[in-house]
C-alpha cells in the first residue's frame, strides 16, 4: 500500500508513523485511516521492536476529519463509522505486543486526543494541549476515550474533561497523570523518539508481554492477575534477552538485547 496521508519509516528498530495532513491538523479520515493500520500492521515484523506515532505541523491530530461527517456528507452511520475507522485503531495499537510511544507535537482534539492516549508512553510538547472536544458538536467520547480517561485520571477528571470539553494543557496532563512527560517542543524528538529507540533497544518479548499484563489488570481480580503474571514470567524466563540480561548483570556490563 502507498501512503497518501502518512508517512512510515523503519529506523533504529523503531516504525515511525507520522500524520501528514498538516493543513487540516491531521484529521483523519476513512482512507488516512487504512494507511495508519496498514502502518501498525507492518510493524508486526521481529525488526521492529517500538513505534513512534507523531503528528506533522502545528497539530497532533484534530480526530475524525469533519468534512466527512457533515450532515448529509458520505458518512451517515456514524456507529458503522466507528466500529469500523476508529474503534480498530485503538486495538491495532494496543494488542501490539511492543511498545507504541506518542509525540504529541501539538492540539490533540477528539478522537486525536483519545488515539494518543491508546499509546503506551505519551510524550507531549509543552505547547502541545488535549481537547476532548466532542461535547462541543453534541458528539459522546469515542475512540476509547470513556474506558481510557477514567482509569487514567479518575472518574471526576474524566467526567469534568469529557462534559466541559476544555483545552488541558501538556503541563496540566501530566500533572494529573494523562499523560507520562512533557518537554519544550524543540525537544520533543530527542525525548519521545529517543524514549521509542531506548525501547527498541531493551528485551521486546518481555516489554510486549508487561504491556499485555498491564491491559489484562484492568479487568481481572488479584488471583486471575497473580496468574497472569505466572504465565507471562514462564515466557519471559524462556527469551533470548533473559539469558543475556543476567549474564550481562553477571559480568558487570551493559546487556545486548536482541528482542528474542
Ligand atoms: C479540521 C478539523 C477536523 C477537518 C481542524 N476536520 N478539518 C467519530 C465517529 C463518527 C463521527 C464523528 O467523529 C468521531 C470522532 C471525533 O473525532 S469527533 C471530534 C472531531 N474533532 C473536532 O471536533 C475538533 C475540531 N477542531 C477544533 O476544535 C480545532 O480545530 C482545534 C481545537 C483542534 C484547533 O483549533 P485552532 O488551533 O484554532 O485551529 P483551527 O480551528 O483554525 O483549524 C485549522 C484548520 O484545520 C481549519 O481549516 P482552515 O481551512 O480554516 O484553515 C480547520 O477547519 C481544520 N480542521 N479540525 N476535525
Amino acid at each position: 500500500m502507498t501512503y497518501q496521508d502518512i508517512r512510515f519509516e523503519i529506523a533504529d528498530g523503531v516504525a515511525r508513523l507520522t500524520l501528514q495532513r498538516p493543513e487540516a491538523l491531521n484529521a483523519i479520515h476513512t482512507a488516512m485511516s487504512k494507511e495508519i493500520r496498514d502502518a501498525l500492521q507492518r510493524a508486526r515484523v521481529p525488526e521492529v521492536r517500538a513505534v513512534y506515532l507523531t503528528g506533522s505541523g502545528r497539530a497532533f491530530c484534530a480526530g475524525q476529519d469533519l468534512a466527512e461527517v457533515t450532515p448529509g456528507g458520505p458518512i451517515q452511520d456514524f456507529a458503522y463509522h466507528h466500529r469500523t475507522v476508529w474503534a480498530p485503531l485503538v486495538l491495532a495499537i494496543r494488542e501490539l505486543d511492543k511498545p507504541v510511544v506518542c509525540g504529541v507535537n501539538g492540539v490533540a482534539a477528539g478522537a486525536g486526543a483519545n488515539l494518543a492516549l491508546a499509546c503506551d508512553l505519551v510524550v507531549a510538547a509543552s505547547e502541545a494541549s488535549f481537547v476532548q472536544a466532542f461535547s462541543k458538536i453534541g458528539l459522546v467520547p469515542d475512540t476509547g476515550g470513556t474506558w481510557m480517561l477514567p482509569r487514567l485520571v479518575g472518574p471526576a477528571r474524566a467526567m469534568a474533561l469529557t462534559l466541559l470539553g476544555e483545552r488541558l494543557s501538556a503541563e496540566d496532563a501530566v500533572r494529573i497523570g494523562l499523560i507520562y512527560q512533557s518537554c519544550p517542543g524543540a525537544e520533543l524528538e530527542t525525548v519521545a523518539y529517543g524514549l521509542a529507540r531506548r525501547l527498541a533497544t531493551q528485551p521486546t518479548i518481555g516489554l510486549g508481554l508487561t504491556k499485555r499484563a498491564l491491559a489484562a489488570a484492568w479487568s481481572n481480580t488479584l488471583e486471575r492477575q497473580l496468574e497472569v503474571e505466572s504465565e507471562y514470567q514462564g515466557i519471559a524466563g524462556r527469551t533470548a534477552d533473559y539469558r543475556e540480561g543476567v549474564a550481562a548483570f553477571q559480568a558487570k556490563r551493559p546487556p545486548q538485547f536482541r528482542g528474542t
